[in-house]
């Protein structure tokens, strides 16, 4: 061995600087994609990506459209997840109807995989399940969630 195991040391050092040179643009140039990507029908927050389309319709139609996306209606599960769906709802001027409803069992709210929800944002008096026909959840421009009925439409948001 000797000098030759130097030698080889050497060349991986190199490498190692070269890759680390590499990863760094790498990352400089995906963190501006992402500003392009999200710009301006999308937030990111931590892990999760809430994105519109713009399109506009009842709760079993937005459902349908975000699972053929490969995600799910906005689902949010704590309050920085709930302020970037209210940006949206701010920026679109639109309410959104989330991935959440007590269709089961009135006045159980749970997520679309039937899960109780761990984090809620309700309107003082609400959920008030207004005419007994109020199963989905829509969120006002203040952040603070309401009720209605899963017929109206309103503001798609997917995660992913
Ligand atoms: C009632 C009382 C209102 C409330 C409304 C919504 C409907 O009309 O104060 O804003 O129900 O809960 O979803
Ligand atoms: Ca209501």
């Amino acid at each position: 061995r000797g000098d030759s195991g130097l030698s080889e040391i050497n060349l991986l050092k190199r490498q190692v600087s070269t890759l680390e040179g590499q990863l760094r643009a790498l990352q400089s140039s995906f963190s501006k994609y992402k500003k392009v990507i999200m710009f301006p029908n999308g937030r990111i927050v931590g892990e999760k990506i809430f994105m519109t389309s713009g399109y506009e319709g009842n709760f079993d139609s937005l459902k349908q459209r975000c699972s053929q996306a490969g995600g799910q209606l906005a689902s949010p599960q704590n309050a920085a997840e709930n302020a970037a769906i209210q940006q949206i709802v701010v920026l679109y001027n639109k309410l959104v109807f989330l991935g959440i409803n007590d269709i089961q069992t009135e006045g159980r709210f749970k997520y679309l995989n039937g899960e109780n929800i761990v984090y809620s944002n309700w309107q003082t008096r609400e959920p008030n399940n207004d005419k007994g026909i109020e199963d989905c959840v829509e969120v006002y421009s203040s952040g603070k969630w309401n009720d209605k009925s899963c017929g109206e439409k309103r503001l798609i948001v997917c995660e992913f």
